[in-house]
């Protein structure tokens, strides 16, 4: 089975806006915003409104950046993760009851505190490349199979 996720991460100057996982899957990680698509809503929108929940603010641009499968070593299943770059936004920024939102300095990103694929991803997405990625993890969230390329486009929808 294959289920569709959201992952907003805001680049701004020499700055990434992270949130830290506060509970449910992936807590004690730095993450960007995001959530499961929902019934009727295109992947877009639904990375709207998981990062107006999560973060109190609406993005303004916005812009698909990757699509990553994750797989984990028990499970069949398949979660495909939609990664966006928000670069202008509206609102004030301000903690939720998931989510506290910190910046990052691009040269000081928390990678010993989050998911074990980001470190591969990061480079592409602070240079705006576009890519597809694959990733394995075993029961203690190890990362023991990753694929990463580069594409020309990707639909933005
Ligand atoms: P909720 O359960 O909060 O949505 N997500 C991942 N992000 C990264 N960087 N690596 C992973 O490797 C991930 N697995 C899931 C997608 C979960 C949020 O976490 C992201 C969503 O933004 C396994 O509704």
């Amino acid at each position: 089975m294959r289920k569709l996720f959201t992952n907003c991460i805001i680049h701004q100057n020499n700055k990434v806006l992270l949130g830290m996982k506060k509970r449910g899957f992936g807590e004690g990680y730095w993450n960007g915003f995001g959530g499961k698509v929902q019934l009727g809503e295109t992947i877009k929108d639904a990375a709207v409104r998981e990062l107006r929940e999560e973060a109190g603010i609406t993005a303004s641009k916005l812009c698909k950046l990757g699509i990553l499968d994750f797989e984990f070593e028990n499970s069949t299943g398949i979660l495909e993760v939609h990664l966006f770059k928000c670069t202008a936004y509206t609102g004030k920024i301000g903690e939720s009851e998931e989510m506290r939102p910190e910046w990052f300095n691009v040269d000081s990103v928390p990678f010993q505190e989050m998911w074990q694929d980001d470190i591969f991803w990061f480079p592409l997405f602070l240079e705006n490349k576009k890519f597809k990625g694959r990733f394995r993890f075993d029961l203690h969230n190890n990362v023991i199979e990753s694929e990463l390329t580069e594409v020309k486009e990707l639909k933005q929808d």
